[in-house]
């Protein structure tokens, strides 16, 4: 404990003089020890004269102290040095049994009066400490600063490309349906005129579950099962979601995402499933774009068909500053999705009646999502990197 503040000794060892012997002043302690300043001290009782002056000496050393105490650190050390448990108000009370039952009371009494003045000046400074702390800071604190920014998450792109596909067809009048990941063979695969050899069925090429149930390899089980709870015509819908397939490279991800279409009604023909594609088509990448369609093969639409746009990275001309554009690879052309005529297979097997026509398409997400951002590595969509994602808020 400091030896900063001045100490009226206890002397237990101030001296060696019986009770009622002269004080030597000094003499056998000059230059020794400083005499004590209480002369009741010298025998080596304490008494109710100095027990009192120890403890009215305190408040004022305390005020001392306080003056040296800057920070609450500073005040902690000195509230245990004076209150504290072993504490030099404490010690002072350790030496009451030593008084005569008489004397104690007076004693106990100032010490309470004591204990309440100094606890009533550190309570003071340490107010004050805290105020002017605050005082600081609010010196320190520039109002006019711009506040610091919350972090915002925002959507992913991904999500972004298929709220903004599903919005296209949402105009056009078609409903939006999700649901299952997990599906069983005849909603992912019977339903959609597999047949029950076909290589997509196949372990290197589907997750399965168990037997006759798979992780949904396109969303098609979901307009199967639309067709199933409508029970007839007309429809249509659009189902967006998660489909997975055993697949992963640079352009393959064993898990991307998928939206169908499928417009079902008595009349329907080609021509609507031409005019519809092609209006979608140019509400996603502008009204200039270029759109063909090409023969092509689904087990679950006759005829079937290809969609491809001009390339939006050389406007279909092939190359970009006198070389191949590396984007349609020279061809001019992006494959953008898949379509055709809904097999009737497939109206024999959600109970359709076989009179009705309709079209069905669909496409990839990621892809559409590469394209339209000129985004080279599929991955990035998946490595959940705040820095690529963030470019997307
Ligand atoms: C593609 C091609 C396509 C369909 C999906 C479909 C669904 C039902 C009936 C008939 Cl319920 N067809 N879906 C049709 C043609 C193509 O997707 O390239 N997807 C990424």
């Amino acid at each position: 404990m400091g030896n900063s503040y001045f100490y009226p000794s206890l002397a237990r060892d101030a001296g060696t003089c019986d009770r009622g012997q002269a004080a030597p002043l000094h003499g056998a302690y000059a230059g020794e020890n400083v005499p004590n300043p209480l002369p009741q001290e010298r025998n080596n009782q304490v008494s109710v004269m100095n027990l009192i002056a120890a403890l009215e000496s305190l408040a004022p050393e305390l005020e001392r102290g306080l003056d040296q105490a800057l920070d609450l650190s500073k005040l902690e050390e000195i509230r245990v040095e004076f209150l504290g448990r072993k504490g030099r108000l404490a010690q002072i009370m350790a030496r009451l049994p030593e008084l005569s039952p008489e004397e104690k009371p007076a004693v106990g009494k100032k010490a309470n009066e004591i204990k309440a003045r100094l606890n009533t000046l550190f309570d003071a400074h340490k107010h004050t400490l805290e105020k002017s702390g605050e005082k600081a800071y609010l010196t320190r604190f520039d109002a006019t600063l711009p506040g610091a920014l919350p972090w915002l998450g925002s959507m992913h792109p991904i999500s972004q490309v298929t709220e903004e596909i599903c919005s296209v067809f949402e105009a056009l009048g078609y409903d939006v349906v999700d649901g299952l990941e997990v599906e069983t063979d005849f909603h992912n695969f019977q339903a959609l005129n597999f047949p029950k050899d076909h290589p997509a069925r196949d372990m290197q090429d589907t997750l399965y579950v168990n037997e006759g149930v798979v992780l949904r390899t396109h969303t098609s089980p979901m307009q199967v099962r639309s067709m199933l709870a409508r029970k007839a015509p007309p429809l249509a819908i659009v189902a967006p979601g998660k489909v997975y397939r055993r697949d992963s490279d640079m352009t393959h991800s064993p898990m991307f995402h998928q939206i169908e279409g499928l417009l079902v009604d008595k009349g329907i023909s080609l021509r609507d499933l031409r005019g519809s594609l092609t209006a979608f088509v140019r509400r996603l990448f502008g009204p200039a774009v270029g759109v063909r369609f090409r023969p092509s093969f689904f087990p679950f639409t006759e005829p079937s068909a290809e969609v491809d746009i001009s390339c939006i990275m050389c406007s279909g001309k092939g190359a970009l500053h006198g070389e191949t554009c590396r984007v349609c690879k020279g061809t001019g052309w992006l494959e953008i999705l898949g379509c055709g005529m809904v097999d009737p297979n497939v109206y024999k097997a959600v109970g359709f009646d076989e009179e009705c026509t309709g079209f069905a398409f669909g496409l990839g997400v990621e892809r559409v999502a590469m394209l339209k951002y000129g985004i080279g590595d599929l991955r990035l969509f998946f490595e959940n990197n705040v820095r690529f994602l963030g470019q997307f808020a």
